[in-house]
């Protein structure tokens, strides 16, 4: 009769838990694939690293003011004998006719002596046309104002879809209501 060894057993268990644990930890196993990070992944976060220091491009602005017809100079006297000489207006960009394209408004602003004298037109209006030119139609579009302006605010004040203009002004303000749609219906 043949006897078995009280430890045959347990070493064979031994033996067994050992071998799938160096296959479970071989290269390339799956044990080991989940633990260690996908190479593209690692690819992809250096990357986006690289392009968060990447130095946006520079914009290179040129002045095509004269090609473009805004041929009209902001007025103001160069003396600066008194405090409102010294200061000016700005300009506003709206679509006044609803054409899809943006025109031009700007302060025009004035002097002593010319004020004196009654004054210049406070604003002048630029239409954009074709191919990026625009036309003065400060006389046509009935800005004809004069004073001295300070400044221009757009907004559609009576919400009938086109923008309207507010003048500032030293000695007055004016207000003018885009007639657009006046015009375009009749
Ligand atoms: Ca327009
Ligand atoms: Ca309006």
């Amino acid at each position: 009769m043949r006897l078995r060894t009280p430890r045959a057993r347990p070493s064979l268990f031994l033996f067994l838990a050992l071998s799938a644990t160096l296959w479970a930890q071989r290269p390339g196993s799956s044990a080991l694939g989940r633990l260690a990070p996908p190479p593209p992944a690692k690819q992809a976060a250096s990357g986006k690293k690289a392009n968060s220091t990447a130095k946006p491009p520079v914009p290179i602005f040129k002045d095509i003011a004269q090609q473009a017809g805004l041929t009209v100079s902001h007025l103001s006297s160069n003396e600066k004998r008194y405090v409102i000489e010294s200061m000016s207006g700005g300009v506003g960009l709206f679509d006044c006719d609803n054409d899809g394209k943006l025109d031009i408004v700007m302060v025009n602003g004035s002097t002593v002596d010319r004020y004196r004298q009654g004054g210049d037109l406070m604003v002048t209006l630029w239409h954009q046309d074709a191919d990026l030119k625009f036309t003065d139609i400060t006389q046509k579009a009935g800005l004809t104002r004069k004073g001295w302006g300070m400044g221009v605010a757009v907004a559609d004040f009576d919400n009938d879809g086109f923008l309207d203009l507010y003048v500032t002004g030293y000695g007055g303000n004016v207000l003018y209501r885009n007639k657009a749609t006046a015009r375009s219906r009749t």
